[in-house]
């Protein structure tokens, strides 16, 4: 790593430079799905039929008339063709031979099991089917879920599928409030929860929340309890079901109903920087095919892997990359119910011991808790079973990168670093690992059939260097709209370049072309002119070895517009001092320069996160210029934020 490149205040400044590379072994890559260009070929040569031709991985009812109508911003993809996303995901892995083979593989955070086969996930879902239908539900039709990790949540996903019927997660996390109104903008009819869930060794009183929910959403006509555990609550006659009494009385079969492929799958709710969260619209067919490709060949999925995508359920990576990827696929896949720190900080690793975990793919955020845990914990287990590993959600810096190589992969797993969004709903920037050679800290290229490009301001090319992420041309899994706002989804995706899908955040290109993550735009920062990526700047600080995770945000500067304050969290056993401070501060100039010199250093036991794990910038800069707080409803943990911002003021009051 050193410093480069020339100033640009049109673009971002690309800073750091990495130039290890990576390969995946001879015998990953001769077994790999796939191990040439040909699938980059095919897509480069007429990117329609590319995605055609993954299209008919799955079982349509009937066949598409075209394969895309692109009237910008609204792409039709396989028009005319016919599916249903359970019948995918289930009847026809029953009929392959596969009725017997593990589909999820559950353990609760206690440390209960439940081990569920295709046949019994297709039972489940069909009988599920039929309960909805009983209480009225119909194609179309908005059902919300608000569910610990459990294997019901998936059930009632792909029941909601069978039906037609439109599902709308919302993550169990979530306050009754962020409940109250997500059913209230789609204007769901029911509402499938539980008694509670399990969190750290704490109850999660989900229908208690539910009930402070229900007070104000006069939509729903009916509400299905599955019973996790014995967790007191409030049944109230006439609305309220237990869903085992339902399940009893229900029929085995319930026939799947042929959708067209344009037909809304699900809902899923996002925070936008402002206010109203956003209802992000997913279709069928286009949909499925994409998580159903990058499944197959990012992970490289084969029937024998045991796949674990540690995400909830709640999140897009939930709903693309447990329920309904690996689902499509055949995959036998892992789901935990709790955090990675109970009853111990080895509980993901004792995990994959005891299953055998093949594939696993999580987020930086937690790979950075790892490392601050130190190397002891994932030592403790036996990780052989382990061929490739996954990182999503945030820019993972190449110091956590080599971490997760060495010490969760013994330096035999590829990493798969996958970008995308909930508005792209699937992968779109990755290596595909028996092909692509990998750079720690790049996302590396373009998912075959994905037209991403590097634009500056101007909307011209950034042949290298730094600039706005965009995608040029439609792919399957796009996101359709936002429910019920269409100039919102125009003005924030459509409305910065004509015709291109703007994603919000800041990409580097080197000169291999492969593509570097730099964050959000919102949170670049201006220094004396020149266009700082956070991301890097935080990179740099992690390479110190003290420090596990750090954030740095842009604050106001006479002089220079804006300064560099950065938030840093060190691993055990070190101490935060003012020696400690200065030579991180020289870290960041040696790595960088001295353009990125933090002028404040601020040490601090945890950082503010959203629920999904990624740092919420936008609080530290409050705190760092001494402002009040701006809106923390979407924190993980208010009282981080709290904590910091009085820690702050008394250290910088003096
Ligand atoms: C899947 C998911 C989307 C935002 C996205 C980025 C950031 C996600 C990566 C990443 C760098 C990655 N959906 N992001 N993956 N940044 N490298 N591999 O996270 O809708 O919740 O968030 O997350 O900023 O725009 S999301």
């Amino acid at each position: 790593m050193n410093e480069t490149t020339v100033l640009d205040s049109a673009t971002i400044q690309s800073l750091l430079e990495e130039e290890r590379w990576f390969e995946a072994s001879k015998t990953f890559r001769e077994k790999a799905n796939t191990n040439n260009s040909s699938l980059y070929d095919m897509a480069a040569h007429n990117r329609e039929e590319f995605w055609a031709t993954m299209a008919e991985g799955l079982d349509w009812y009937e066949k598409w008339r075209t394969v895309l109508e692109w009237n910008p911003p609204y792409a039709k993809w396989f028009v005319g063709g016919k599916l249903n996303a359970s019948y995918n995901c289930l009847d026809r892995h029953v009929k392959n031979g596969m009725r017997n083979k593990a589909a999820i593989i559950w353990e609760g955070e206690p440390g209960d099991q439940r081990t569920l086969t295709y046949w019994d996930m297709y039972r489940e879902v069909n009988k599920f089917a039929n309960c909805l239908k009983r209480l009225g539900v119909q194609k179309g039709d908005r059902v919300a879920f608000y569910m610990p990790m459990i294997p019901e949540l998936a059930i009632g996903m792909l029941a909601c599928a069978r039906l037609g019927a439109v599902h709308s997660v919302v993550f169990g996390g979530f306050s009754p409030e962020a409940l109250r109104d997500r059913i209230n903008d789609a204007q769901a009819t029911v509402l499938v929860t539980a008694d509670g869930g399990y969190r750290r060794g704490n109850l999660l009183p989900l229908k208690h929340d539910a009930d402070l929910a229900l007070r104000e959403t006069p939509s729903i006509e009916h509400v299905i309890i599955v019973k996790r555990g014995d967790f007191p609550l409030h049944v109230k006659e006439g609305r309220d079901h237990w869903y085992h009494r339902l399940m009893q009385e229900a029929d085995a079969y319930c026939e799947p109903e042929p959708m067209e492929a344009e037909d809304m799958l699900y809902i899923l709710y996002t925070s936008g920087t402002t206010g109203k969260p956003k209802g992000i619209v997913h279709t069928t067919g286009g949909y499925l095919t994409g998580v159903y490709a990058t499944t197959k060949y990012v992970f490289d999925l084969k029937p024998e892997d045991v796949f674990w995508c540690t995400a909830d359920i709640g999140w897009v990576t939930g709903h693309s990359y447990i329920v309904y990827g690996p689902m499509a696929n055949g995959a036998t896949q892992i789901m935990y119910e709790g955090s990675p720190d109970w009853p111990d900080r080895d509980r993901f690793w004792e995990l994959v011991e005891k299953y055998g975990v093949t594939i696993f793919y999580t987020a930086p955020t937690a790979i950075r808790a790892f490392m601050k845990w130190g190397d002891e914990w994932p030592a403790k287990h036996d990780l052989h079973t382990l061929r490739l590993l996954g990182s999503v959600g945030e820019p993972i810096n190449p110091e956590a990168w080599t971490w997760y190589h060495e010490y969760i992969g013994g330096n035999r797993c590829p990493i798969v670093d996958t970008w995308w969004q909930t508005e792209t709903g699937s992968i779109m920037i990755t290596p595909l690992p028996g092909v692509t050679r990998l750079k720690p800290g790049s996302a590396t290229i373009p998912f075959p059939g994905v037209d991403a490009d590097i634009f500056s301001e101007d909307g011209t090319r950034v042949d290298t260097g730094g600039g706005y992420l965009v995608v040029k041309s439609p792919w399957p899994s796009m996101l359709r709209g936002i429910y019920g706002d269409p100039e919102r989804f125009k003005q924030q995706y459509w409305s910065k370049y004509e015709g291109i899908y703007f994603t919000g955040d800041g990409a580097k290109r080197d000169e291999n072309d492969y593509f570097w993550l730099l964050g959000r735009v919102d949170d670049v920062m201006n220094v004396s002119g020149h266009r700082i990526s956070t991301m890097e700047v935080e990179s740099a600080l992690v390479d110190h070895e003290s420090t596990a995770e750090s954030a740095v945000v842009g604050i106001h500067h006479d002089v220079k517009g804006q300064a560099i304050a950065a938030f840093v969290t060190l691993k055990e056993g070190y101490e935060a001092d003012g020696k400690l401070e200065k030579k991180l501060k020289d870290h960041v100039v040696q790595k960088i320069g001295v353009i990125a010199r933090p002028e404040k250093i601020i040490f601090s036991a945890d950082l503010p996160k959203t629920r999904s794990g990624k740092i919420m910038r936008r609080l530290l800069r409050d705190i760092a210029e001494g402002k009040a707080l701006g809106d923390t409803t979407t924190l993980a943990d208010a009282s981080v934020v709290e904590k910091l911002k009085r820690t702050y003021e008394e250290e910088y009051s003096a």
